[in-house]
């Protein structure tokens, strides 16, 4: 048993996740393989929902502890996250400071004026965009904005990037693998493996802390989208240490139980290879399931990939972590001009 219900949340999403079969996906891949979504890009209300907000939950009742006003954060220019933490902010009554880094070596004549970044500003987020490259770990430009809230009379409250190496930040993906548990049992099934897309880490890293407790960890397919998989995989070992510890897991997870793919990320984050761009199209054109150019386009392109390789056994049931996302693809709009 997973010690989780010892931490205070604070309710962002909707609460458990629809689980989906999807007929013509599994059709169109060969029918070998039975493929299921996830839909956590479906879990809420605020600005779209997505990921962060099972990771915000268990960071909100801490800042509000903490007596802040203002929320910090930093993305790329297309960040879901900062979006996320922008929403959080206004539905708190909070104020908000993103720093949104020049991540992506992408041209668009629209990139930084819609989507994500248009949700945020809408949202009355102080969005700053700087010139720096992408970078997982901890940033000078976040750490410069929380002392500018400072200097200025606020009291920030910092969460860094994708919130992951915040020590609450691995928690709601443990919670997403009990909510797995609680509908695979309604359902009378059992996944054989979950995908998920892995960038700054604690989505994945909450999944495996909470898979290894039924001994499922490393049937958690990490897809990475960051490419710098040594950095990803170093943080990702570090927040399954942090949350294991936690919820009390009882062991060590072992490096085996750590399954991390890196055929997939080229050309770069945030960069769709024309495989990215087939399945992005694939899964829109199968089951109208919208996924992006950075995150959830890549994880499919792994999927479908592993699918046709023959890497699920014939009879296998697979869960898609469909994480969210879909905002993005607006800053895309040349590439994807005649569909
Ligand atoms: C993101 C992250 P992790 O960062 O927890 O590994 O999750 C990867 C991921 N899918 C997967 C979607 C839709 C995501 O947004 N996004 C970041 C962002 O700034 O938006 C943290 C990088």
């Amino acid at each position: 048993m997973l010690r989780l219900q010892k931490f205070e949340t604070y309710k962002l999403t909707f609460g458990p996740t629809p689980i989906e079969f999807l007929p013509r996906m599994t059709a169109a891949l060969g029918g070998q393989v039975q493929i299921f979504a996830k839909r956590d890009d479906c879990n809420s209300g605020l600005a779209f929902g997505g990921n962060k907000l099972r990771k915000l939950e268990y960071i909100v009742p801490d800042a509000i502890a903490a007596g802040a006003d203002t929320l910090v954060s930093i993305g790329g220019v297309q960040s879901n996250h900062t979006r996320m933490v922008a929403a959080t902010a206004a539905k708190l009554g909070m104020k908000c400071v993103v720093v949104q880094e020049s991540w992506v070596p992408h041209e668009d004549a629209v990139y930084d004026r819609v989507g994500n970044i248009l949700l945020t500003r809408l949202m009355g987020a102080d969005s700053r965009i700087v010139p720096d490259g992408f970078d997982i770990g901890i940033r000078r430009s976040w750490e410069d904005a929380i002392e500018s809230v400072r200097a200025a009379g606020g009291k920030p409250y910092g969460i860094p990037a994708g919130a992951s190496v915040h020590k609450f930040g691995g928690l709601g993906y443990v919670g997403f693998a009990e909510e797995v548990r609680a509908q695979e049992s309604q359902m009378g099934l059992r996944f054989d493996y979950i995908i998920v897309c892995v960038v700054t880490g604690s989505t994945q890293a909450g999944m495996v802390v909470g898979f290894a407790a039924d001994g499922r960890a490393d049937r958690v397919i990490g897809i990475d989208a960051s490419g710098t998989p040594a950095q990803t995989r170093a943080q990702v070992r570090q927040i399954v240490d942090q949350t294991a510890e936690l919820v009390e897991l009882g062991r060590r997870v072992t490096e085996e139980e750590i399954v991390i793919l890196e055929d997939y990320a080229y050309p770069a984050y945030g960069v769709p290879s024309a495989e990215t761009n087939d399945a992005i199209r694939f899964a829109a054109r199968t089951e109208a399931m919208i996924t992006d150019p950075v995150y959830e386009g890549k994880s499919m392109q792994g999927m479908m990939d592993l699918v046709r390789k023959g890497f699920f056994p014939a009879g296998s049931t697979v869960l898609y972590a469909h994480l969210g996302g879909a905002p993005a693809i607006n800053g895309y709009s040349y590439t994807y001009r005649n569909g």
